[in-house]
């Protein structure tokens, strides 16, 4: 294989200081292909590029790397094969403390992820195919997505907490081929039963071949012959080893992650390769400030963006050793995290918000606990920090002595758009602060127009493209054009509100659309509604998000029910089957915190409910519901505000 070495002066990229980030920035500004073509340059190609970069915003579309030939895994493994082979590139810390770790070197998992790049092939899976993982957080997730990018496949993670239903949904939605998934899955005290799950799922799912199942727990499960595999049984028939990456093109896809939007069906946000690549390793080194021996871990699942761009690609692009948790913060004891950090002696640790603000609720002893001195950078990523779990982090967690990276981004935009860079850039609490070289944020007012200056609030849109953006919302075009590029013509538009301050200093402020945050897990309140209504009791129902301690965002319904069948059982078991109702279509995560039972909505006399009112309710804030007059029947505001009591009493 010919490829073009990387360039020798890779250093320069590296941003150290504040002067080399305001030079990088204006750079990325002023010449932004240059600087996106220095970068590039650092990495392996099979061939150069023509053009890097053509794109317009009005009809949407944005390619990076034009012509470029590349496969990503040979610049996450082997690549460093050449320079550090026994260098760790995977710790796999299991959900029980008692069970032993793995640790799998750059060649080790090289080597793994040719084997079952291998397994993939003999199952029939081409270059372009769609590959489906629903797994536990073990090695093998990771190997799973290495395996479909080295062939070409375009993997698709499905967080296993997901039901069957929401399952099949995506499965379909990418008319996969083959799923990839597990006998169990270990999360806490739980084993719950990964298989039957997609057995459940795979009836509904006709595009399905093949399913290859790794044993984890040992739970009994039943094999469908011709169509399910055991994963160690495969790798043991195989005859090869060893496997070429495909040479693929930079904007060919990479992966389809679905996320949630406004409409109740989520969509399946697709990323390319080469921009994906050059921007992950970017945004990783530099906001983490990464050093060769660095232990980096990042809290989250592999089944969100931030598990792709920040446990399996960034890190791995960069060489770095990245940390995988199967478990839980809570399991055995809410000590879990701070044990883990003092284990491996953890120098970068990513995590979010809610898990922060739930082990500060577990009291300061479960830190004071482990030795965390090793600790360098802190992260923070998924939802706004408040400013409470921003200062204990700070203060308990890097004991005043490590800089917080609040890191703003995502799914979409498949890397971090606007942090500080650790050490470098001054923090504020409760700021992302300011953006990545390459990232061009502005804030528009109702009307679309740019609010010049700072201290101004307003809708965080970006308006020149950056190379890991979203490329296509998978069979459907029109739909990403739409909602990304539709509301503000010439813009990409975020869906989050922010401020910028005197400073010039970015403080996001959450989500301007129908669009809810729970526990950083990204939520439609559409779709929550329609999950909620296929209970067959239920007549009508509307979801809004309201302040949570923990979570960020709490669920609150408010559901019309049959009158009869309120009559007939009682209100707690109602809300009891419209919680497993929830459970059935989406998962557990999209269970409502406060179900209340109305007679009513407030509608416009064109019948589009008020969510504003609700949301006033659900915060349990009654004094001034603003106009109400427009509404087709203002009595039932009183009959909402009335019942809603038993939810703001405590
Ligand atoms: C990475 C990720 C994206 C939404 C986004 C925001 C919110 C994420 C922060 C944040 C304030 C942050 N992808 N969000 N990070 N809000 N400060 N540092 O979370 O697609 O799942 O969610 O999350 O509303 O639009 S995501």
């Amino acid at each position: 294989m010919r490829v073009s070495s990387p360039n020798k002066h890779h250093k320069t990229m590296r941003i150290r200081s504040l002067e080399d980030y305001t030079a990088a920035y204006r750079k990325s500004v002023d010449e932004p292909e240059r600087f996106w073509a220095d970068i590039a340059d650092t990495f392996i190609w099979n061939q150069k590029w023509d053009k890097v970069l053509d794109w317009n915003f009005e009809d949407y579309y944005a390619k990076w790397f034009i012509g470029a030939k590349t496969n990503i895994t040979t610049n996450c493994l082997d690549r460093h094969l050449l320079s550090q082979p026994e260098k760790t590139a995977i710790i796999w810390e299991p959900n029980d403390p008692n069970e032993p770790e793995i640790r799998l070197s750059y060649r080790q998992l090289y080597e793994k992820v040719c084997a079952f790049s291998n397994v993939l092939k003999k199952h029939g899976v081409k270059k372009g195919d769609r590959v489906v993982l629903y797994m536990p957080m073990v090695p093998e997730l990771a190997i799973g997505v290495l395996a479909c990018a080295r062939i070409g496949a375009i993997h698709s993670v499905v967080f296993a907490g997901f039901s069957a239903s929401a399952l099949s949904d995506r499965i379909n939605d990418a008319q996969a081929t083959v799923v990839l998934s597990s006998d169990g899955n270990f999360r806490g005290t739980k084993d719950i039963a990964v298989k039957a799950i997609v057995d459940e799922a795979l009836q509904s799912c006709p595009s399905i071949q093949k399913q290859i199942v790794l044993k984890r727990t040992g739970a009994k499960v039943e094999m469908q012959q011709g169509r399910d595999f055991w994963w160690h049984q495969e790798l043991e028939n195989l005859t090869q080893t060893d496997c070429e990456a495909e040479i693929m093109d930079s904007e060919d896809p990479l992966f389809i992650l679905y996320t949630s939007g406004s409409t109740g069906k989520p969509k399946g946000v697709v990323h390319h390769i080469g921009g994906y690549m050059v921007y992950t390793k970017y945004s990783f080194e530099n906001v983490f400030q990464y050093n060769e021996g660095d232990i980096y871990w990042c809290t989250a699942d592999i089944g969100w963006i931030t598990g792709h761009s920040y446990i399996v690609y960034g890190p791995l692009l960069a060489g770095a050793t990245t940390v995988m948790f199967e478990g839980v913060p809570t399991f055995p004891d809410a000590g879990r995290f701070w044990q883990v950090v003092e284990k491996y002696k953890i120098s970068l640790f990513y995590t979010a918000p809610t898990a922060i603000r739930a082990l500060q609720a577990q009291g300061d002893a479960w830190v004071k606990k482990h030795d965390l001195s090793s600790l360098r950078v802190l992260g923070s990523v998924g939802e706004p920090i408040n400013e409470e779990a921003w200062q204990w982090y700070y203060q308990n967690v890097g004991k005043n002595n490590c800089p917080i990276v609040d890191t703003w981004w995502q799914t979409e935009t498949g890397g971090i758009m606007i942090s500080p860079l650790a050490g470098i850039t001054p923090t504020k609490p409760t700021y992302a602060t300011l953006p990545l070289p390459g990232v061009q944020p502005v804030l528009l007012d109702g009307e679309g127009k740019e609010l010049k200056g700072n201290g101004v609030e307003g809708n965080l849109c970006i308006k020149f493209p950056w190379p890991s953006m979203i490329r296509t919302t998978y069979g459907d075009h029109e739909r990403c054009q739409q909602t990304y590029f539709g509301m503000y013509k010439g813009y990409y538009f975020t869906g989050d509100g922010c401020r910028r301050d005197p400073d010039g200093y970015y403080r996001i402020l959450g989500r301007v659309d129908d669009v809810i945050n729970v526990s950083g897990h990204r939520m439609g309140t559409a779709e929550v509604e329609d999950a909620i209504n296929q209970h067959p009791a239920v007549v009508e129902s509307a979801v809004v998000g309201y302040p949570h301690e923990i979570k960020g965002q709490g669920i609150y319904a408010f559901v019309i029910c049959d009158g009869e069948a309120v009559a007939q059982s009682s209100i707690e078991q109602l809300r009891k089957e419209i919680l497993q109702t929830v459970t059935q279509h989406i998962g557990a995560i999209a269970k409502p915190d406060k179900i209340q039972i109305v007679t009513g909505l407030p509608k416009t006399r064109s019948g589009k409910i008020m969510r504003r009112i609700l949301r006033k309710i659900a915060e349990g804030d009654t004094s001034n519901l603003g106009d109400t007059t427009t509404l087709l029947d203002p009595a039932v505001v009183d009959e909402i505000k009335e019942g809603a009591k038993e939810f703001h009493t405590a």
